[in-house]
C-alpha cells in the first residue's frame, strides 16, 4: 500500500494520475495547505522541505518502506515499480528522463511563478507579471514545437506528459488558452480523455 500526501495543485496531481494509471494499491492522505499542514513535524520527516507530494511505500524493494518527496523522483519510482509508462530501452528512457526533468524543474517551477504573479497575488507586479507570462508562452511554443512531431513527448505516452499536463491544464487552458499551440491542444485532449486522468482530477471533498 502506498500512501500518497497530496493537495489540490499541480504537482499534487502528477502522483494521483500515475497512481491511477497503474494501479497500484494506495491511499490518499489529503495535506491542507491552506491550513499550513506541510509544516507539521510528522509531515516534515517524510517531506524535508514542507512540500506535497509526498509518498510513503509500505512495500518498497525488498520489504522496505520507501519515503520520498520531488514529484518527479515519485513519478520514476512509481514508473520502477510497475514498469509502466517508462520505457525500457536506455536511449528511450533518457530522453523521457529529459521531459520529465523539463517538467518537473523548469515547466511546472515557472508556470507556479505566473500563478503566484499574475492570478494569485493581491499585489500587482506588471514586471513580473509580463515576464512569467513571456515565460509561459514561450514554454508552450517549445512544447509545441516538440508535439509537431511526437505523439506525446517522449515517444509514448510516460511520465514526462504527466509531469508537464498539470501546468498546461491549469495555467495553458485555464490563463493563457492554447488556440495558439494547436499540437499542445491535441496533446492536451488526449491526456485529458484518458479515464485514469478523469479519476485523479477531482477535488477533495472540503
Ligand atoms: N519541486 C517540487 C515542488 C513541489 C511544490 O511546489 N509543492 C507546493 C504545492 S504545488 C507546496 O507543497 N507548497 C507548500 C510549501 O512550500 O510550503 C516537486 O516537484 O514536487
Amino acid at each position: 500500500m502506498i500512501d500518497c500526501y497530496t493537495w489540490i495543485t499541480d504537482n499534487g496531481y502528477k502522483p494521483r494520475v500515475m497512481l491511477e494509471e497503474t494501479g497500484l494499491p494506495h491511499k490518499i492522505i489529503p495535506v491542507d495547505l491552506r491550513k499550513k499542514a506541510q509544516m507539521e513535524p510528522e509531515f516534515m520527516k517524510i517531506s524535508p522541505g514542507h512540500k506535497i507530494p509526498a509518498i510513503v511505500d509500505h512495500d518498497g524493494p525488498g520489504g522496505t518502506q520507501v519515503t520520498l518527496c520531488e514529484s518527479g523522483a515519485i513519478l520514476k519510482y512509481l514508473a520502477e515499480k510497475s514498469g509502466k509508462f517508462y520505457p525500457s530501452d536506455p536511449a528511450k528512457r533518457a530522453k523521457v528522463d529529459q521531459w520529465l526533468f523539463y517538467g518537473s524543474a523548469t515547466f511546472t517551477t515557472l508556470a507556479q511563478q505566473f500563478g503566484h504573479w499574475t492570478i494569485r497575488s493581491p499585489i500587482k507586479a506588471p514586471p513580473a507579471q509580463q515576464h512569467y507570462e513571456a515565460n509561459l508562452r514561450d514554454m508552450l511554443g517549445v512544447l509545441d514545437r516538440h508535439l509537431a512531431t511526437h505523439d506525446y513527448v517522449g515517444g509514448d505516452y510516460s511520465i514526462a506528459d504527466m509531469t508537464m499536463y498539470s501546468d498546461v491544464h491549469i495555467h495553458g487552458v485555464r490563463d493563457i488558452g492554447l488556440g495558439d499551440y494547436p499540437n499542445v491542444k491535441r496533446w492536451h485532449g488526449a491526456i485529458e480523455a484518458r479515464p485514469a486522468v478523469q479519476r485523479a482530477w477531482v477535488p477533495f471533498a472540503s
